[in-house]
């Protein structure tokens, strides 16, 4: 009886199996994370930063004031970390990556000007 149970369950394994085995295909779009510095001050540079990768690829960003870490989660591969990395310069923001260009940063509130200043406020 054992044996049959074990035959059994062998013969239906590969059927339990295909689901599994299909189920990547259903999700051809993939969400990737990543997490990297962006440059900033304040709220106000929260929400532009937030608002920069505010695109339908991205299902997530967030920025954290203290750390100057935007965390993301996007769809590939329609968007890629460095891709968004530009999009977030082109709104004043430096990263690790792209810098800012000098006329959109200068454009910024004062209150969101980080660069040369070693303090945070
Ligand atoms: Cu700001």
């Amino acid at each position: 009886m054992k044996a049959l149970v074990a035959v059994m369950l062998f013969a239906l394994a590969p059927v339990a199996l295909v689901p599994a085995a299909l189920a990547p295909l259903a999700f051809a779009q993939e969400t990737q994370e990543a997490q990297f510095k962006v440059y900033g001050n304040c709220g106000m540079c929260k929400s532009r930063i937030e608002k920069a990768a505010s695109v339908k690829e991205v299902r997530f960003a967030k920025w954290n004031k203290s750390t100057k870490m935007l965390s993301v989660a996007f769809t590939v591969p329609g968007m890629t970390a460095d891709s968004l990395q530009r999009r977030i310069a082109a709104v004043g923001h430096d990263t690790d990556t792209y810098k800012a260009p000098d006329s959109v940063y200068a454009a910024l509130p004062a209150c969101c000007l980080y660069r040369g200043t070693s303090t945070t406020h």
